[in-house]
Order: C-alpha cells, then sequence, then structure tokens
C-alpha cells in the first residue's frame, strides 16, 4: 500500500521514540475527557460524528497541531468546544470518500463547523484564519488593524509555502528514506536552515512574530509553531537559532498548547521528548549522531555554507 512520506515519518517517529501510546477514544466529549491510557485501538473512523459546535479530523503532527492549539486556545479564553477524531494517516484513513468531500487534498487536518451548516475547511492557514474570523471577537489570537493582520497572513503564507514543505523534505531525506542521497540532504536541510534564520531575524528583539512592540502571540505564531516543535527530528539544531529558541520554549510553556499538542495524543515528533530520547537512550543518541555525520559529510561534499535570507 502506498505511504506518504509523512506517513511514514510518523511511523518512524512513532517506532524511534517508543512513547507510551495514549490512544484518544472516538468520543464527543472534549478533548480533556477523551484521554484514556489504555493501548487498545480505537474504531476506525467512518464519517462525521458530531452535530454542534466545531469537529476537528486530526493526527499529531506539525500541520495537525495547528489546529487543535487554536482550538484549546479559544476555549480556553471563550469557552469555544470542540470535539475531534483520530485520522490515522498510516491507515489512509485521509483518501477515503468520506473524508476527501471534506477535505478535497486527503490531508490532515480538517474542521467542520456544525454550527455553521456543516461547512468544512481544510489547509492549516485557512483553518487558522476561519476560526478566528468567526470565534475570536476580542482579536485575542488576530488583529484588528487591517496591516497587522496582514502580516499575519504574510507569515502564514511562508509557513505554507516554505518552512512546512521544506521541513518536511528535510525529515524525509535526513532521516526517512531508505537510500541516504547525499545532493537532495544537503539541500533540503541547508533550505531549512534558511528558513529559521529567517524566522530567527524575525524574532530579534521581539517576543512573537507579528504585532506592536514586542509582538503578540497570534496564528501567525501557530501555524510555524508545530514545525520548530519538530526541528530536533528533522536535523535542526534550535541552539544555531537562538531567538527561534527562545520563542519556541515561550509558546511550549503555555499550558494550552500542551494541550493542544496532546491532540489526539502526545506527539512523538517534539523537541521535548526528542531530546529527553537522546538523555536516557545511547543507541538512539548514536543513531542521531550518525545521522548528523551523514548530512554534515553531504553538505561538504556539496560545499554548502549557511546564508540567509
Ligand atoms: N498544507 C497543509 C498540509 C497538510 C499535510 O501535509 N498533512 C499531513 C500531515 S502533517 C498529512 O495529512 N499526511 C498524510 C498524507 O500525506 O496522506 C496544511 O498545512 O494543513
Amino acid at each position: 500500500m502506498f505511504q506518504s512520506p509523512l506517513a511514514r515519518l510518523y511511523q518512524t517517529a512513532s517506532h524511534l521514540l517508543r512513547t507510551t501510546t495514549t490512544t484518544v477514544s472516538r468520543s464527543l466529549t472534549s478533548t480533556a475527557s477523551t484521554k484514556t491510557n489504555t493501548m487498545a485501538t480505537p474504531p476506525r473512523p467512518t464519517g462525521l460524528l458530531a452535530n454542534k459546535g466545531i469537529e476537528l479530523l486530526t493526527f499529531s503532527t506539525p500541520n495537525g497541531v495547528k489546529a487543535s492549539i487554536i482550538l484549546e486556545e479559544l476555549k480556553e479564553v471563550y469557552g469555544t468546544e470542540y470535539t475531534f477524531q483520530s485520522i490515522n494517516i498510516m491507515e489512509n484513513i485521509q483518501k477515503e470518500p468520506w473524508y476527501t468531500k471534506l477535505c478535497p487534498n486527503g490531508r490532515i487536518p480538517v474542521i467542520v463547523d456544525h454550527d455553521r451548516n456543516g461547512f468544512a475547511v481544510f489547509e492549516g492557514a485557512a483553518i487558522l484564519a476561519y476560526l478566528t474570523r468567526h470565534y475570536d471577537p476580542e482579536h485575542r489570537f488576530s488583529f484588528e488593524d487591517p496591516d497587522d493582520m496582514s502580516r499575519a497572513e504574510q507569515w502564514m503564507a511562508w509557513q505554507h509555502g516554505g518552512l512546512g514543505p521544506m521541513q518536511g523534505q528535510s525529515n524525509h531525506f535526513f532521516r526517512l528514506a531508505k537510500e541516504r542521497i547525499p545532493y537532495p540532504t544537503q539541500r533540503y536541510v541547508g533550505e531549512t536552515e534558511r528558513l529559521y534564520g529567517i524566522l530567527d531575524k524575525q524574532l530579534e528583539g521581539r517576543e512573537y512574530l507579528v504585532g506592536p512592540g514586542q509582538g503578540k502571540y497570534s496564528i501567525a505564531d501557530i501555524a510555524s509553531f508545530g514545525w520548530v516543535n519538530a526541528a530536533y527530528f528533522s536535523g535542526i539544531n534550535l541552539k544555531q537559532f537562538p531567538n527561534v529558541e527562545k520563542w519556541w520554549e515561550r509558546i511550549f510553556a503555555r499550558p494550552t498548547v500542551k494541550k493542544g499538542l496532546a491532540v489526539p495524543r502526545d506527539s512523538p515528533f517534539g523537541n521535548a521528548n526528542y531530546q529527553r530520547r537522546l538523555l536516557e537512550d545511547p543507541e538512539f543518541k548514536a543513531q542521531d549522531a550518525a545521522l548528523h555525520e551523514l548530512a554534515n559529510k553531504a553538505k561538504e561534499q556539496y560545499n554548502y555554507k549557511y546564508a540567509s535570507p
């Protein structure tokens, strides 16, 4: 059966990190109460379950958590309730006809707004824009000022066109591909480093990407956070980008973000899990060092020099 690189990535990550699986039942109650610590497999989703509020169809990946994080933020501030179903991308549920009616691209995440005639929204940036347009009347995570809103849109577009696709390829060639191929390894790891350099520059003297003064935490940050939260997994060393590292720590410290990262279950890609595993497991540490050595050799072979922009 065909498996996309991201699906394989998830499988490899789960295997590598051997996390304790937190299974999420296909329940209609709120996220906090749906978690159980059993290893039981939830029934395979076959369609929508809710008939009111927002229903999120997702998996714990850098793109999936954009939607669950904003939903947790809205829930905290406004009490906006949502329900979710776990769409296991390794099982290709996202390619089934009932799912592609909601998301023609056959990928996660997608939301369905049962309170607005079952309106469906796919693509992370569109989900962030839709949810704040309809459910963030006080602009706590968006902007009233049209120029700031445009700036937020620019960073979300940057994430969709740059950071997400390039870091996805970096994951693939740095870690996942069956063969070690030096040219694309150095090209995509290098381009991802270039993009982290752009974020680092933007965050110089600021706490968040957009907003007056030091900036305001918003959907612009949420869009890129999921990817930066998987930096180490993709072969990127956050220490090289100190402003990004501090920004990542700041956002990761939010309880709502931790809740969002746990939907539908804790992400094995995350920097915190990855760092913990490096400390605890010498074999894992040696594998990680071997991957970095290969990537460094690939960079040398093609004369890669870090430069940003
Ligand atoms: N641009 C989309 C990308 C969505 C995407 O690539 N989702 C991945 C998981 S991170 C997926 O569904 N992969 C399964 C597949 O490729 O079939 C977004 O930001 O929402």
